[in-house]
């Protein structure tokens, strides 16, 4: 029983960590889009696990595919990380407008 309680709890908390994981996205509306050099203008809001405040900055990303589906002016929600020293973009959620 004690056994099956462990596992139960460690599968919450997992769950609880992709919650969290899934959470971290912020605002922002494309401002720029360099398909080329892998590049994505935007002008984005708070970035909770950067600690970043709102701002226009130019982000590289991850995955140029990201970059198809997008058009300037379009708002998103994104998440971004620290990656070899470059603030990546690694996903792209269009918000329904
Ligand atoms: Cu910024």
């Amino acid at each position: 029983m004690r056994q099956l309680v462990s596992a139960l709890l460690i599968a919450l908390a997992s769950t609880l960590a992709v919650a969290q994981t899934a959470k971290d996205m912020a605002d922002a509306e494309v401002r720029k889009i360099d398909k080329d050099n892998g590049k994505l203008t935007l002008r984005h809001g708070p970035i909770k696990n950067l600690d970043m405040p709102g701002m226009t900055m130019v982000f590289r990303v991850k995955d140029p595919a990201l970059l198809d589906s997008l058009a300037v002016g379009d708002k998103i929600r994104f998440h971004a990380e620290q990656e070899r020293g470059a603030i990546t973009v690694t996903e792209v959620e269009k918000v329904a407008r």
